[in-house]
C-alpha cells in the first residue's frame, strides 16, 4: 500500500434487503456477477475466496468487448457488518497500485445502509476515475434488490405536459430505461431541490441531480446500454448538437413560449389570446419550420441515419404546434417536417409520452 496515499471515494447506498444478503451480493461469485460493473457492462468472471488473506478477482467486460479484471485480498471480513479488501487492476495499461475498499453495513429498519469507503488513490484524478464506475454499480446493486429495476434509482422531475420533460422520457424510452416520473410543477420547493432556476425536468440517478434536458439526456445516453442518443459520425455530432441548440434558443421561444402558451394560458383582454403577441410568432414560426423543412430534405431525421437528440427535442414541439388553430396550415406549408413528424409519431417513446396517457 502507497503510504504517501491520501485521495479516497466515499458512497452511499440504502438498499432494500437485509445486510445479510446484501453482505453476501459483494462476496459471492453468482451474485457479484449480477452488479459488480458499471451499468451497460458484464461481469463474465468472478472468483472469491472471502476469509482473511482469500482472494478475489472480477472481470468486466465492456459492450466493445474490452477486459478488465480488479483483484485483490480480503482484509477483514465480519459478516453482515463490515468487509475490507484490497483493490488492484490487472494487466498493462491499467493503474498499478494496490488502493483499498472498507465497506460498512448498517440496518436500517429491514434495509441496509452501505458506506463503501476506496482509498488510497495517490491523486485526485485517480480517485476521480473511479467514481463514476463505482456509482454506477452502486446503483446497479440497488436494481438488484429492488423490483423496480432502473425506475428505484432514475427519478425525472416535472410536468409531463412540458416539452422538455417530454423530450426526456423520450429518451429515456429510445435507451430502454426504466424511471420514476415525480409529477412536480415549475419553481415548487421539489423542482428547485434538483434545478435552481425552478424549471423542468429535474433528474436523478441515485445520488446524482441533474437540470437542463440535454445534460440530463447526454448522461442517460452515456450511463445506459441502448441505441445512442447521438450519431457516431463526428459531423452529424455537430448537427445534432447545432439542432439541439437552435431548438432551444429560437424554436422553443416562439413556437412554445410565444404561441403555443398563448392559447393555453391566455393573458390578452378579456382572457383571450394577446394577438400582439401571437402574430409575430407566427411569422417567425413559418420561417423557421421553412428552415426545417430544408434539412429534412427527403430524410425523417434532422442528424445522422439513427432517432437524435435534435428528434427529440423537435418532436413534442411539434406535437403542440400541430394542435393549435393555425398548426395545421403551417405544417402543410412545410411538407418534409409534416412527414418527419408523422414518422416521430410512429414511436413507441413518442406513445409512451403521451402528456394525455402520462403515467
Ligand atoms: N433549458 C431548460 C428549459 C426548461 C424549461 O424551460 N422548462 C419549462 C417547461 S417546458 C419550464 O419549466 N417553464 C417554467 C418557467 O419558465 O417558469 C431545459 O433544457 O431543460
Amino acid at each position: 500500500m502507497n503510504k504517501a496515499a491520501t485521495f479516497e471515494l466515499t458512497l452511499e447506498r440504502r438498499i432494500g434487503a437485509p445486510r445479510e444478503k446484501v453482505f453476501d451480493a459483494f462476496v459471492t461469485p453468482e451474485l457479484m456477477k449480477t452488479w459488480m460493473c458499471p451499468r451497460g457492462m458484464a461481469v463474465p468472471e468472478v472468483s472469491a475466496d472471502p476469509r482473511p488473506g482469500g482472494r478475489y478477482s472480477v472481470t468486466m467486460q465492456a459492450r466493445d468487448g474490452d477486459r478488465f479484471t480488479a483483484a485483490g485480498v480480503y482484509q477483514a471480513v465480519e459478516r453482515p457488518a463490515q468487509l475490507v479488501y484490497t483493490w488492484q487492476w490487472q494487466g498493462e495499461g491499467m493503474p498499478n497500485i494496490e488502493t483499498l475498499i472498507t465497506v460498512r453495513f448498517t440496518d436500517h429498519d429491514g434495509a441496509t445502509d452501505v458506506r463503501m469507503t476506496h482509498s488510497g488513490f495517490p491523486d485526485a484524478g485517480l480517485r476521480d476515475s473511479h467514481d463514476q464506475g463505482w456509482n454506477s454499480s452502486l446503483n446497479n446493486l440497488v436494481e438488484q434488490f429492488d423490483a423496480r429495476g432502473t425506475a428505484a434509482n432514475v427519478a425525472l422531475l416535472g410536468d409531463p405536459r412540458s416539452t422538455y420533460v417530454r423530450t426526456t422520457r423520450m429518451g429515456l424510452a429510445e435507451k430502454g430505461v426504466k424511471y420514476t416520473l415525480q409529477q412536480a410543477m415549475p419553481h415548487t420547493p421539489e423542482i428547485i431541490a434538483v434545478h435552481p432556476w425552478g424549471r423542468m425536468p429535474g433528474f436523478r440517478d441515485g445520488d446524482l441531480q441533474l437540470f437542463e434536458t440535454s445534460a440530463i439526456l447526454r448522461y442517460v445516453d452515456e450511463a445506459f446500454p441502448g441505441p445512442s442518443l447521438v450519431p457516431g459520425n463526428i459531423r452529424d455530432r455537430a448537427r445534432c448538437e447545432q439542432w439541439v441548440s437552435a431548438i432551444n434558443a429560437y424554436c422553443y421561444d416562439a413556437m412554445v413560449r410565444r404561441y403555443v402558451l398563448q392559447y393555453v394560458f391566455p393573458k390578452g383582454a378579456d382572457g383571450k389570446p394577446d394577438r400582439s403577441v401571437i402574430d409575430p410568432a407566427l411569422t417567425q414560426i413559418a420561417q423557421q419550420l421553412a428552415i426545417i423543412d430544408a434539412a429534412y430534405g427527403a430524410k425523417d431525421l434532422l442528424a445522422g441515419a439513427q432517432v437524435s437528440l435534435a428528434d427529440l427535442f423537435l418532436a413534442p414541439i411539434l406535437a403542440y404546434v400541430g394542435q393549435m388553430p393555425e398548426g395545421k396550415n403551417l405544417m402543410q406549408a412545410a411538407p418534409n417536417v409534416a412527414r418527419a413528424q408523422l414518422a416521430m409519431r410512429e414511436r413507441e417513446s413518442f406513445r409512451a409520452s403521451d402528456p394525455a396517457t402520462a403515467g
